[in-house]
């Protein structure tokens, strides 16, 4: 009999105890023992599972909803990716981000509206007459573009151009509302009057002119954008990316992400939002990764070719348009399928946020497979 055994098989006692449970209960309380080993994990525990989300899937799908889904039924016409391993309690693609296809149709105009969580788009498909407009700047958006929409920030969307506007909005709803601090405000008024769009405020590609070359800073440059969460630098040209990719890749890269590029904000060049990282990584034909993981989860969204993504030992494939996640703390390495093709992601992760809570810690696995820690990690 062990000592524990002991302690339970004293009914009269062992009575007791559960008296008092009940009355703990009672008084909307419990003993941290009874549930400890459901708080004190030895591993983060992770619900979300990977997935892809194929394009080839969701494309008759989105443009059907641009066709049957009006304005008036919906205030934003997304579609949103639920993540296989979560119920409909926690609507999410992963643990903190929201990733949704969305479609804007030849001439439609979607009002502005505000909130507390911080959004951005990755822009798939258009001829180049889409736009969103983000406190005060209209960008028109081409494949690979990236534009964020900080915290506190107005927007409204609208397509000027003659075929669809698709894009992936990646939000960071579920960390905006584990705080309990989600705020929308639809009520857009110019001096006073409510207004459909908002007047451009920033010239045509103001970002571009003003931030889009590194090493040098406008003097003049608007330095802070709406409420002051995130980069003065709003959109991101794909063709600026893409040169910034190639100009490095013949160097050796990164070994766990090939070579990859991270968006900085210019006045401090850490990330461009508060709670989510935006990088852009080439796998060069070939090229095959080292594995690794981290306290952060990840969605792609793949802009060029094809390849597959190894999750916990199992082989995620994927094409262009495909999204897929690397939920938290999972051991991922990236694939090139093509031996004569670059293939492209885009990945927006959680990392700033999980860094600044202080609960980053990242494990690397070597050719060998040795694993060694980086960062802050709890001895098991
Ligand atoms: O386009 O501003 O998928 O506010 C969810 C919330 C898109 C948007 C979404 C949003 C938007
Ligand atoms: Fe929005």
């Amino acid at each position: 009999m062990t000592k524990l055994d002991a302690i339970t098989e004293d009914t009269e006692i062992e009575e007791k105890r559960q008296q008092m449970y009940a009355a703990l209960r009672a008084l909307d309380a419990f003993g941290f023992w009874t549930i400890q080993g459901d708080m004190e994990p030895r591993e983060p525990r992770v619900r979300e599972v990977p997935h892809v989300w194929r394009w080839k899937d969701f494309e008759e799908h989105v443009m059907l909803a641009g066709e049957i889904v009006p304005h008036e039924l919906a205030d934003r016409r997304g579609i949103i990716l639920h993540n296989p391993g979560l119920d409909m309690t926690k609507p999410a693609t992963t643990n903190t981000q929201f990733v949704a296809y969305s479609v804007y149709m030849p001439g439609e105009v979607f009002h502005p509206h505000i909130h507390s969580p911080a959004a951005s788009r990755m822009l798939l498909k258009s001829d180049g007459k889409g736009y969103t407009t983000v406190e005060g700047e209209k960008a028109y958006l081409e494949r690979g573009d990236l534009i964020t929409t900080p915290s506190g920030t107005w927007h409204d969307h609208g397509n000027e151009g003659d075929v669809p506007m698709v894009w992936v909005d990646m939000l960071d709803i579920p960390v905006a509302m584990l705080f309990n601090a989600g705020k929308f405000g639809f009520d857009y008024t110019e001096n006073g009057v409510a207004r459909e769009m908002q007047s451009p405020t920033r010239s045509q590609l103001y970002s571009q002119r003003h931030f889009a070359v590194g090493g040098v800073r406008p003097r003049f440059a608007e330095q802070v954008i709406g409420n002051d969460n995130g980069s003065p630098q709003l959109h991101f040209k794909y063709a600026d990316t893409r040169r910034a990719l190639n100009a490095v890749r013949d160097e050796a890269g990164d070994p766990y992400d090939g070579v990859i590029v991270d968006y900085v904000n210019i006045m401090d060049g850490g990330p461009i939002q508060r709670t989510q990282n935006f990088s852009m990584q080439l796998l060069r034909p070939g090229e095959h990764t080292l594995s690794h993981r981290d306290t952060s989860s990840s969605v792609y969204v793949v802009i060029e070719g094809s390849g597959s993504t190894i999750i916990n030992g199992r082989e995620y494939k994927w094409e262009e348009d495909d999204i897929f996640c690397v939920p938290t703390y999972m051991w991922h390495e990236h694939v090139n399928a093509s031996n004569t093709e670059d293939a492209v992601i885009y990945c927006v992760s959680d990392a700033p946020a999980v860094k600044k809570l202080g609960l980053y810690w990242e494990d690397r696995k070597d050719s060998q497979g040795n694993v060694t820690t980086i960062g802050k990690a709890i001895p098991a």
